[in-house]
């Protein structure tokens, strides 16, 4: 009986959404490594360690900790077409401040013109800012105002949506905090429909406004997106996919 107890409670994981987010080609950087290289889980696009960055007690297992200081603190890869999306991707990870005095960014792929492509920022008020640029065009500068992320030493989990297919401007960027989709934003500008190739890394956090803090749990579709379903999985199990 103990053993069919134990199959009946293994199979009622939702393993279906594991696969599901692997079939669509999700990476996952579970930032388990003391120091070095950060291994891509799912399809091996490792990312290098510029720096020390550092390692702390994460969500799930470990994380990495940055100090927010200095311009070598982040973890990056090359330019390459798994980290650079066309008309979408999807981007999920758990963040937790150490501090919230200036602006930080969290991801970016290409910051310069004519090189600019994606940064998405916390800014010193807690609010996250989505900078997206199309071709020949400098940042258009998303803002959620509500909720604020204005608690320090405490984890969110930040999923982001960038469908520039779409037709409608207010379905091409969606943002979900904590598994709530986003609905208060104080500046939704019309959203490019296609991004920008960049030749730059893809860096997480970035160079010149350096995060200081903890990332853990990151999830990377690189020209696809993640349905509510997905999201909400991803949330309860505070581990994903691999
Ligand atoms: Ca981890």
């Amino acid at each position: 009986m103990a053993r069919r107890t134990r199959y009946k409670k293994f199979s009622r994981e939702p393993t279906n959404i594991r696969e599901q987010l692997k079939a669509k080609g999700a990476e996952v950087w579970k930032l388990e490594e003391a120091s070095g290289t950060r291994v891509g889980s799912l399809l091996g696009i490792d990312l290098s360690d510029n720096s020390t960055v550092n390692q702390s007690d994460g969500i799930d297992g470990s994380c990495a900790q940055f100090d927010g200081t200095g311009t070598n603190d982040y973890l990056s890869r090359l330019d390459e077409a798994a980290v650079q999306p066309t008309d979408r991707f999807g981007l999920a990870m758990w963040i937790n401040a150490d501090a919230m005095s200036s602006n930080q960014d969290i991801v970016e792929k290409g910051r310069a013109a004519p090189e600019e492509s994606f940064i998405i920022r916390l800014q010193s008020t807690g609010r996250v800012q989505i900078f997206l640029s199309e071709l020949g065009t400098t940042f258009t500068q998303l803002r959620v105002d509500q909720p604020r992320l204005d608690s320090l030493n405490t984890w969110y989990f930040l999923v982001f949506n960038y469908k520039g297919f779409e037709a409608v401007n207010s379905d091409r960027f969606q943002t979900w905090y904590d598994g709530v989709p986003v609905t208060s934003y104080d500046a939704f500008p019309t959203v490019p429909t296609s991004l920008n190739s960049s030749t730059e890394e893809f860096r997480i956090p970035t160079i010149d406004f350096p995060f200081n803090g903890m990332i853990d749990e990151v999830v990377w579709l690189v020209n696809n997106n993640f349905t509510q379903e997905e999201i909400d999985w991803m949330y309860d199990k505070q581990v994903v996919v691999v």
